[in-house]
């Protein structure tokens, strides 16, 4: 399609990622300085700076971009999305949560500074976030940081990643249905991949229409993001012989393959990058190429 090639040749996705990755990596050190109190300020920067795929920042950049903003004006809310993501991973990773060791093959936040500390730095992670977003806009049109900030918020409560966590632990052991589970990872996936997309436009100035069209696209993307992981799950630890991952075909966690059938989940996210990709038609092909390959990153990505 003419979103494939986009004019000027070949798009090349994994030189955008990583020159985006890198600023924001940088934005990312320069917000949490090593201050006092030092042990939380260290705990801190220790799950943010720790590796991670910077997925929410990109598309929140790409997004700012594609409506005719620019990289500054996202950076700001790019950061905020990977400073609330850490935080619900450190939580997400407690033992009253998952009980997890490990996250991105390092020791998690709680087994290296232990569950006060990572309490406490996830808390002062989340209010950083609220902070970084007002402290670093301030030429940019009120109207549009007070958008941001309601949008970000109603992604991480009770409409958002707690809904999410929390009916992900209620169903624990339980049979449930697709619905369920459809609910499960749109609160706790997809509402902030499309909170990091919504804003990243609201910032580059889109229109009414231009943001509906880019949530349309994020709320599939993130739907794809959970189904793709799924079926990682289960064609990794196949080929993994003898070891499981927890979460493949025989086990008691509930996934999109387990539901729906290995063939049937595949299909299912062949059906949201084609419903994503569609609402970039109605953008500027060469301006809409990171967002088209970035779908198709999501659906192809190997872990
Ligand atoms: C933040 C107030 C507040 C509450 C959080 C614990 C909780 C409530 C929510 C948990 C949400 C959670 C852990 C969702 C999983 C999201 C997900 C898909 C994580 C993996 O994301 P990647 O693949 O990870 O982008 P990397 O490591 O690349 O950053």
């Amino acid at each position: 399609t003419e979103l494939e090639c986009n004019g000027s040749g070949e798009f090349k996705l994994k030189e955008y990622m990583n020159s985006k990755r890198k600023r924001v990596n940088r934005a990312l050190d320069e917000a949490v300085p090593l201050k006092t109190p030092k042990k939380i300020c260290e705990a801190m920067r220790y799950s943010l700076l720790g590796g991670g795929k910077r997925i929410r920042p990109v598309l929140c950049i790409a997004s700012c971009e594609l409506v005719g903003g620019d990289e500054a004006s996202a950076m700001p809310i790019a950061c905020t999305m990977e400073i609330i993501h850490t935080c619900s991973l450190i939580i997400d990773d407690l033992p009253c949560m998952d009980n997890d060791d490990l996250r991105r093959g390092n020791l998690t936040n709680h087994k290296l500074f232990g569950e006060e500390v990572a309490i406490l730095a996830s808390a002062a992670l989340f209010c950083l976030a609220f902070e970084h977003v007002v402290s670093k806009t301030k030429n940019v049109p009120p109207d549009r940081v007070v958008r941001v900030i309601m949008e970000i918020g109603s992604a991480i409560g009770t409409d958002g990643l707690v809904a999410g966590q929390f009916g992900d632990l209620e169903c624990e052991g339980k049979e449930i249905s697709l619905e369920e589970l459809e609910y499960i990872h749109v609160h706790k996936t997809a509402r902030l991949l499309e909170a990091s997309i919504v804003c990243g436009a609201i910032m580059g100035g889109g229109n009414v229409s231009e943001v509906e069209r880019l949530k349309k696209y994020a709320s599939r993307i993130g739907l794809l993001f959970q189904v793709v992981d799924d079926i990682l799950d289960v064609t990794r630890s196949t080929k993994e012989l003898g070891k499981t991952t927890g979460k493949d075909l025989a086990s008691d966690k509930a996934t999109f393959p387990k539901l729906m059938g290995l063939d049937n989940a595949r299909n299912f996210a062949q059906k949201l990058v084609d419903q994503a990709v569609e609402e970039l038609e109605h953008f500027d092909a060469a301006r809409a190429a990171p967002l088209y390959h970035l779908a198709h990153f999501i659906a192809d990505r190997q872990n």
